[in-house]
């Protein structure tokens, strides 16, 4: 049966199981979006393509399967690399589709023409051009499963217009199963050998991949074992931090008693993380040249083991399969008792770190924070973006469990906000809650509209100190008294989200918060909270609660 190109993809889509896309749309990809017309697959029509991929890259870090994005060639991608840059440091799967210029006109500097796999280069997992119609299956097919396997991330596929309106006759890919990793138990048994000769053994964890089931057997292991777990930068939802044996997270602003606990640890068993540069405070917690510990390392790519910390026992495996293999080693093991004080130590320093630290003015984001982290359900899903309002969030909010952060761990600011509305979109029926700066909102603001329009209904609240606080603090220490650059004239943001449709509200004393948070809720709609801040957080940075 002859098709054209656009609906061999779209039912190439459906074929492997996709249900959502994320798009702005480009004369470049007419035939796409005509194959998309009668697919079944909601099409969500954004505003800007930035925001059309962190939706997707939100939904990828969500699902664990791939998020899909379709933008326009030139100006659509340059747009849609801020996007693709989340999903290749957060290692998350997903697939970008750019119409591309058509294949007989290319290196004319054709309208609108980008060599893709030139400028996604160093920023994607894996770039290709589809220059034959009745090979679109075979490629498309390969960038799910390219998308997925090993250390997930970003696949960029350029689909000429002239490809894409062409017709061709050629059956479907069958829907993949990814391979199998084979993992030897010899190995896991020789990590726990090292784990039980360890006397302050800590683990981290964090990466791709995981899962409610992996955070279950991650509680089960800790308890067995006794060894504390601490969570990589933004990767807090791991593990239920309500757990005696959790330890805190290894942030930007990491609680300094537990980058003491990761230094003294005699024995590291990194399950999944890369352990980078945050969460080893810029290599400098562990030394590349010489970590003075012995480090187990588990990661579904062979290539992250050994890439800055030389293993002593390594194994390229998926962080949920390793905990399964390490779960079984330990079955008929009962020699474990013994790191209890160890575990007991670190367990208090976090808790002493979870006492609020007061900031000026009448609203306070210690005691925001504190009301929304005592008060959501235990499945709310909070986002974030960049910028020094963050931080609170991620000292003060106890994480329940897996599903509940996203956050970008590339540092990206206005991530926060579209990830809410992917957030929403995909669990309508619970509480997504956005936490943005006023710099950060601003960024990507204009998807406001994309929520109304396909019915999302995040809470949004915007911490406004009128400033890029981040950079500003960064200024007033290193040049102190020379505002420049940081400064933010900003608009009323309740009656921008009222113009959009939604619903508004300021706060300007946190008592009002909670009143204000109702309303929102039950307004049943998008809904943002302006949060005023005191002029006198963080002008130094000495209010940052660190
Ligand atoms: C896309 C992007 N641009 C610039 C930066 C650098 N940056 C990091 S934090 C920050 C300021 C954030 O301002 P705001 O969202 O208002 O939060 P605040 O720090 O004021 O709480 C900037 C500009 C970044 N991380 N990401
Ligand atoms: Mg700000």
């Amino acid at each position: 049966m002859m098709r054209h190109g656009g609906k061999i993809l779209s039912d190439q889509l459906v074929k492997l199981g996709v249900k959502r896309v994320f798009s702005v749309p480009g004369e470049s990809f007419l035939a796409a979006l005509d194959g998309l017309y009668d697919s079944g697959i909601d099409n969500i029509v954004c505003r800007q393509e930035g925001g059309a991929a962190m939706m997707a890259e939100a939904y990828g870090k969500m699902t664990g399967q791939p998020g899909v994005c379709f933008v326009t060639r030139g100006p659509g991608a340059t747009n849609a690399s801020a996007g693709v840059h989340v999903a290749m440091q957060d290692s998350t799967p997903m697939v970008l589709f750019i119409g591309q210029i058509d294949n007989r006109q290319t290196d004319r500097e054709t309208f609108q023409e980008v060599d893709y796999r030139a400028m996604f280069g160093g920023l994607a997992k894996w770039v290709a051009q589809v220059d034959h119609t009745e090979r679109l299956p075979e490629y498309i097919a390969r960038a799910f499963r390219v998308a997925q396997s090993g250390r997930p991330g970003p696949v960029v596929l350029a689909l000429p217009e002239n490809m894409l309106s062409a017709s061709a006759d050629v059956p479907d890919c069958a829907a993949m199963t990814m391979p199998m990793a084979s993992s030897d138990q010899t190995v896991f048994a020789a990590m726990v050998e090292k784990l039980q000769s360890a006397s302050s053994p800590l683990i981290v964890v964090g990466g791709p991949a995981w899962h409610n089931a992996a955070a279950r057997d991650l509680v089960a292991f800790a308890e067995k074992t006794g060894i504390p777990v601490a969570a990589g930068f933004r990767r807090q939802d791991y593990f239920d931090n309500r757990h005696p044996n959790y330890a805190g997270d290894l942030n930007v602003g990491v609680n300094p008693r537990l980058a003491t606990r990761v230094r003294d640890a005699d024995c590291l068993l990194l399950l999944g993380t890369r352990f980078g540069d945050i969460e080893t405070q810029g290599y400098s917690l562990v030394d590349p040249a010489n970590p003075q510990k012995t480090i187990l390392h588990c990661h579904a790519d062979v290539d992250e083991i050994g890439r800055v910390y030389a293993a002593d026992i390594g194994i390229a495996v998926a962080a949920p399969n390793a905990i399964i293999g390490l779960l079984q080693v330990l079955r008929n093991d009962d020699r474990w008792t013994k790191h209890s004080d160890w575990c007991a130590a670190c367990r208090t320093d976090y808790d002493a770190w979870l006492r609020p630290v007061e900031s000026p003015g009448a609203l306070k984001q210690e005691n925001v924070i504190k009301w929304l982290s005592d008060t959501l359900p235990d499945d709310a899903i909070l986002t974030n973006g960049a910028g020094n309002y963050a931080a609170w969030l991620h000292r003060y909010f106890v994480y329940k469990q897996h599903g509940t952060q996203l956050a970008p761990t590339s540092g990206s600011m206005g991530y926060g906000f579209p990830a809410a509305v992917s957030a929403s979109l995909e669990y309508p029926d619970r509480t997504v809650v956005c936490l943005a700066g006023d710099g950060c909102f601003q960024m990507t603001l204009n998807e406001m509209s994309t929520a109304i329009q396909h019915g999302a209904k995040p809470v949004v609240i915007v911490t406004n100190n009128g400033r890029y606080g981040t950079i500003r603090m960064h200024q007033e220490k290193t040049y102190p008294g020379r505002v420049s650059g940081t400064v933010l004239a900003n608009p009323d943001f309740a009656a921008l989200a009222r113009a959009y449709g939604g619903h508004g509200e300021t706060v300007r004393d946190d008592t009002e918060f909670a009143a204000a948070f109702a309303r929102a809720q039950a307004s049943g709609t998008l809904a943002v909270i302006e949060c005023v801040l005191d002029d006198r957080v963080l002008s130094t940075g000495a209010s940052l609660p660190a």
